[in-house]
């Protein structure tokens, strides 16, 4: 059934979502406080970069089902799908949801729907939205319906996932699950599993948590394959075989404003039951050190003490623009905190946000000692070997994503050196 429906936040998640609701033959309005973004956006324009988004943006707008303001206006549904940050000491940072949360609350009606997509500490529907939901009067649960489905989509992906993945949908009470059920069944075709509004927040928070965990478990094991001579790819391509074991990839670090965030939560919550989860971030948080000694001690060795290297890789993984929480600015401070000079490049990051940024691959290499490969991104896989060589001083190439590939390079003159492999 066609319903009016009001989105407010309109990031990497709320933006796709408005737009396959308008393009399922809803009525939509996307509210976001960024006025910039909003101009932008009713002329067509993208403020953020998702494989798709254009195309299905120009059709919700041209069809006249999708409008965007910096207001919420009247609606049947409300979706909130802002930021839910940590703030530095590790906290979580509300004040988004409980904002937009009171944004809508003078335009809500008996019969309305309000669901939260935004992952947040479990409790927050009930502490935090409705507080702010009673003010409007409505009785809640009987006249206002609150629910929580968490968006469990990947950057890059999204549009697939948002059809494909299964949902869960926790309710503050089953009639609000099941009108949440009801209103994604527009387009979801995964399973739509209906809870309690916490479980929902617990369930969402657990998964991003247990990736974590089980990356920390990598990098560990990257270290661990350092120690006693082993490439941890193989070992970990090796161990995957069997079917009850899924060990995730090491790296340089983990970014994105879920990972790095979400277990937080828990500790929040919960400090002395979540030690496991505690040091999973921690680990997680010390391998951009770790990948700048590590690239330090390569150079080193090779005998080049006053290094310059091409960083390849701003964005906090393959393919996506975005650098939000990336360990890349990680890895750049702990290589200029080792004496370690370097030029950033990154083809998906189209503005210089750091002081030694370049948009030329060229000017990166040029005369560099090093290329440390931070983020998998097609483009560095494609990149040819051959081309690149002669601007560079030295033809070595550290990759801390095992993306690139080693015969080529090496074929080419290259001296390879991969995180994890210490086949070297
Ligand atoms: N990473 C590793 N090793 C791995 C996998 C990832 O080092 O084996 C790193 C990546 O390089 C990146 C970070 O972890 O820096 C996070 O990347 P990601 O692709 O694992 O996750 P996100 O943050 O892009 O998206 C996650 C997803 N959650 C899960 O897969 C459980 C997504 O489904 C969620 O919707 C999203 O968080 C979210 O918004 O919560």
């Amino acid at each position: 059934m066609k319903k009016t429906i009001c989105v407010v936040g309109l990031g990497y998640i709320g933006l796709p979502t408005a737009v396959m609701f308008s393009n399922h033959g809803h009525i939509v309005h996307g509210v976001d406080v960024n006025a910039k973004a909003v101009e932008k956006l009713q002329n067509k324009q993208l403020h953020i970069e998702e494989e798709g988004l254009q195309e299905r943006l120009n059709k919700a707008i041209d069809s006249g089902n999708l409008t965007v303001s910096t207001t919420p206006q009247k609606a049947d549904v409300f979706i909130i799908a802002v930021p839910s940050p940590i703030k530095q000491d590790k906290t979580a940072d509300l004040e988004y949801v409980r904002t937009a949360t009171a944004s809508i609350v003078p335009f809500v009606e008996a019969g309305n729907l309000v669901i939260l997509e935004s992952t947040v500490p479990p409790k927050t529907v009930e502490h935090v939205m409705l507080p702010e939901l009673v003010k409007s009067g409505l009785a809640i649960g009987d006249e206002l319906f609150v629910s929580h489905s968490p968006e469990r989509v990947i950057p890059g992906r999204v549009f697939e996932e948002l059809v494909s993945n299964d949902r869960i949908i926790g309710g503050i009470n089953p009639k609000s699950a099941t009108m949440t059920t009801e209103l994604y069944s527009s387009f979801v075709k995964g399973k739509m599993h209906e809870t309690d509004a916490t479980t929902a927040e617990l369930v969402k928070v657990m998964e991003n948590t247990y990736r974590d965990v089980n990356i920390a478990f990598a990098n560990e094991l990257a270290k661990i394959a350092g120690t006693i001579g082993v490439n941890i790819w193989e070992a970990i391509k090796l161990a995957n075989y069997h079917p009850r074991v899924n060990i995730h990839t090491p790296g340089p670090g983990v970014g994105g404003h879920c990972i790095a965030v979400d277990p937080w939560f828990l500790v929040e919550l919960d400090q002395k039951n979540s030690q496991i989860i505690h040091l999973a971030r921690s680990t997680n948080d010390g391998m951009p050190a770790y990948t700048a000694q590590l690239t330090k001690d390569i150079l080193k060795a090779k005998g080049i003490d006053q290094p310059k290297i091409a960083v390849l890789g701003l964005a906090f993984k393959g393919n996506i623009d975005d650098m939000r929480e990336s360990p890349s600015i990680e890895v750049i401070e702990q290589l200029h905190e080792r004496n370690i000079d370097y030029i950033a490049f990154d083809p998906h990051i189209k503005e210089n946000n750091l002081e030694k940024q370049t948009q030329q691959l060229e000017v990166a290499l040029d005369k560099a000692d090093a290329i440390l490969i931070l983020t998998d991104h097609q483009a560095f896989k494609d990149l040819d070997p051959t081309i690149l060589k002669d601007q560079m001083n030295h033809s070595i190439i550290i990759d801390t994503k095992n993306c690139i590939n080693r015969r080529t390079w090496e074929k080419a003159g290259y001296e390879v050196f991969v995180l994890g492999d210490s086949k070297n």
